[in-house]
């Protein structure tokens, strides 16, 4: 599969063209929709999040409530959009205009994609790069990653994103928790995360960050369950499903990291605390004593739960600003403060649920081929057969 996404924070629409999607597949817009609600929710986001009601509009390769194998078409409105009209729209200007066009940024924001882009594409105004750049792009990463997840549903995958660190609070772990579980603590807690004692902190942490004018980042986990042995391939680099992952993972906004399984700690310990003992037994097949390697081997995945983190950097729009330059004057000023969440961090973990979903869908895909769910599932059938008595 492959997609593509377009669309300006505030410009009328996101869209998403999805390409490979089997037919036969049943999607219809709430699927999506859930997924898009759990996204919007979560302590520390700003007002932006009041005015939007983010709903999908499926306008092509879904037909009665099933997918027909054709590209499948997207589309999320921004209600912000009708605030925006001039200063956003497409349309020349006309003489005197200009006047009316505000909120024009000089003053790019550390940590932003703002002085880059603008040098990049030569823009004086940054506004350019910001609406493009913004994380309100991760909204249709979400509702592609909800199409993915109807695949791993339909073929019993499972899969959920929960937050394990904010700031300096850390969430205790709990490795007896299934993917259910995981689902049924973090969806009642409003920063998502399955520890009630950590969820009190985090919330006081970001309330922290907020009356400083603030803002702060975390660490969100992604756990799917059910994922057969031999997804990804290690005979290429760019077929290792880990490392397409940690690029879909990467390239969310505002992600500075990635790790797999213990990630960097397995680098501090020695083999023998590292790798996980193979065991075989009649009916279940082939199994790992235990899953320091997060489900990969060999950059394919060993049927254990796929277990991947991701870190977020604070978002970089701060209400007390650090220091910037002005491009016009080339004086020293306070970085634009853009209207912004204080913690997106629990959002993220549903973006971040989305890549993940996105790159195991496409990998089981690729082995099990692609045309129609039914033959797809003979497929992954005999396969299964065949990999628990080898
Ligand atoms: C964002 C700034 C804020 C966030 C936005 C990401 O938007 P606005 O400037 O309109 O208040 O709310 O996030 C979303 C809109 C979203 O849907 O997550 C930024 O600059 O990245």
């Amino acid at each position: 599969m492959r997609f593509l996404t377009a669309g300006e924070s505030h410009g009328p629409e996101l869209t998403a063209i999805i390409e490979g999607v089997p037919s036969q597949l049943s999607l219809t817009a709430e699927d999506i929709n859930k997924h898009l609600a759990r996204r919007q929710k979560g302590y520390g986001r700003g007002r932006r999040m009041q005015i939007e009601k983010d709903q999908v509009r499926i306008t092509s390769g879904v037909r009665h409530g099933k997918t027909t194998g054709a590209p499948i078409t997207l589309v999320v409105e921004n209600k912000d959009w009708t605030h925006w009209t001039k200063i956003m729209g497409p349309e020349p200007l006309e003489p005197g205009e200009e006047e009316e066009v505000k909120r024009k940024i000089s003053r790019p924001r550390p940590g932003h994609a703002d002085l880059n882009g603008a040098l990049k594409y030569r823009h004086r105004d940054m506004r350019n790069v910001l609406e493009r750049s913004s994380a309100r792009e991760t909204t249709v990463r979400v509702a592609v990653g909800a199409v993915a997840q109807r695949i791993l549903e339909e073929f019993g995958m499972k899969i959920a994103g929960h937050v394990l660190e904010i700031g300096d609070v850390v969430a205790e772990k709990n490795e007896s928790l299934t993917v259910e579980d995981i689902i049924a603590l973090s969806e009642a807690s409003e920063v998502r995360c399955t520890d009630p004692n950590a969820e009190e902190k985090m919330k006081q942490a970001i309330d922290d960050a907020k009356q400083n004018g603030d803002s702060i980042g975390g660490i969100v986990e992604v756990v799917a369950e059910n994922v057969p042995v031999g997804l990804g391939s290690f005979v290429q680099y760019d077929r290792k499903l880990d490392a397409k992952i940690s690029m879909s993972v990467m390239s969310i906004n505002a992600f500075k990291g990635v790790e797999v399984g213990l990630g960097f700690e397995a680098a501090r310990r020695n083999g023998s605390k590292v790798h996980d003992e193979i065991i075989y037994s009649e009916g279940t097949g082939y199994q790992r004593r235990t899953n320091n390697l997060g489900g990969f081997e060999g950059g394919m995945t060993t049927g254990m739960p796929v277990v991947v983190k991701g870190a977020m950097k604070p978002i970089p729009t701060l209400y007390k600003p650090l220091q910037s330059v002005d491009i016009e004057t080339k004086e020293p000023f306070s970085a634009s403060i853009e209207r912004s969440d204080s913690c997106a961090v629990p959002a993220a973990a549903v973006v971040c649920e989305a890549a993940v979903a996105w790159e195991i869908a496409d990998a089981f895909l690729d082995k099990f081929g692609s045309d129609t769910i039914p033959d797809i599932h003979a497929h992954l059938e005999h396969y299964q057969n065949e990999v628990r008595d080898f």
